[in-house]
């Protein structure tokens, strides 16, 4: 398509060359000359120029001298004119319409990026799935329509996403609970019993809203991470001091909402880093809390990438990538072990020095330096 265009430009200003020779020309033609030269109508004169951008001298005469040659010449330009305007219309409708769908990708790209993954969406479908079941079952059975003049069963106040059952520090912080401290969550659906879950909330640093999910630090009598299946699948330890809040909130949690992890650690001598991992996101124990994160960032490198879509292992639940050994056996904690880990969050708490049975994050100490303080903390991602 250019090469027509060049062609075509090319052929017309030999042309415009011509016309402007012939309309400088009042002399009789040279007897010698064999080239014939003709005289164009001053309105196609102004098309052609047009064409080519060039201002035109209107107060030119324009006459015929070989009126037979010249209307021949005349229609084949008048031809290529129409030709050249046609294929101009229909160039600018093909950019209108790539600038069209340029755009719209653009808008997707930027939907796809700031929404959930696949996956988040998948999982988000299934737990909405669940719900509508639920909620199905639960309309068959409803005092309202066994009798409509009962009073409401008063637990049924009692949901998720209600002022007093908050799903996560984050809908606390929304509240205007902002001071740090502990306080109780709901992460599961209506329909479960379960109690809330009591966690550290982290209302002041970087916005606030973090639900603490993991809470490792230094104490006279520290929290036992070398536990089994059942424990890690429920949480233990204490939100005031060190504890695992359980995979079955962690699920109820990442998998209602695209959440961020933020990783925050001390060694030994004060030095601080933070990872963060713009999506978190735990399965359900059908798919053994499989783990999915997102793009990293931060101070302390991309080790936990290591163990990226991997089953969650225990103890007396072996889930690893390492036939040869049974990694949480191995390390003391319940995590998501590949062959086995770079990062270490729920192994013992040693003191300085290099084990890989510590507290450990390969990509700030490839030594496998042990660390005094961990936290994991999950909070909505800001998508704006
Ligand atoms: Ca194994």
């Amino acid at each position: 398509m250019v090469t027509v265009w060049i062609y075509a430009s090319c052929f017309l200003l030999c042309v415009l060359n011509d016309i402007a020779r012939v309309n400088g020309d009042t002399s009789a033609p040279d007897a010698g000359n064999q080239n014939v030269y003709y005289t164009l109508p001053l309105e196609l004169v102004e098309r052609l120029m047009a064409k080519q951008d060039v201002p035109v001298d209107k107060s030119s005469s324009c006459t015929y001298r070989d009126s037979q040659n010249s209307d021949a010449f005349t229609k084949l330009l008048v031809l290529l004119i129409e030709k050249l305007d046609k294929e101009q219309t229909r160039l600018e409708q093909q950019v209108t319409s790539l600038a069209g769908s340029l755009k719209q990708n653009l808008a997707l790209k930027t939907e796809m990026e700031c929404g959930p993954t696949p996956r988040e969406a998948e999982t988000k479908l299934e737990s909405l799935l669940q719900r509508l079941e639920v909620i199905s079952s639960g309309l068959m059975t409803h005092p309202e329509f066994e009798s409509p003049t009962q009073p409401r069963d008063s637990s049924s106040k009692n949901c998720r996403g209600s002022p007093d059952r908050p799903k996560d520090c984050y809908e606390l912080y929304q509240q205007g609970k902002n001071k740090s401290g502990v306080y109780t969550i709901y992460p599961h659906k209506c329909h479960r019993a379960e109690e809330g879950v009591r966690v550290w909330c982290d209302q002041e640093d970087n916005g606030g809203g973090w639900t603490v999910v993991l809470s490792r630090r230094p104490l006279d009598d520290q929290v036992n991470f070398n536990r089994g299946w059942q424990d890690y699948k429920t949480g233990f330890g204490e939100a005031e001091t060190e504890y695992w809040i359980g995979n079955d909130a962690l699920h109820a949690i990442t998998s209602s909402g695209r959440q961020m992890l933020r990783v925050e650690m001390e060694d030994w001598d004060g030095n601080k880093r933070f990872v963060e991992h713009n999506s978190f996101l735990v399965e359900g124990e059908d798919s053994n809390y499989r783990l999915h994160l997102g793009k990293h960032s931060g101070t302390g490198g991309d080790a936990f990438l290591y163990h990226d879509n991997m089953a969650f292992s225990t103890s007396d639940r072996d889930n690893d990538l390492n036939s040869g050994s049974n990694c949480a056996a191995e390390f003391g904690g319940g995590f998501w072990y590949n062959s086995c880990h770079y990062v270490s969050p729920t192994s013992f708490l040693l003191k300085k020095q290099r084990s890989e049975s510590g507290i450990t994050w390969r990509s700030w100490y490839i030594h496998r330096e042990t660390l005094k303080e961990m936290y994991f903390k999950v909070k909505e991602y800001p998508c704006m």
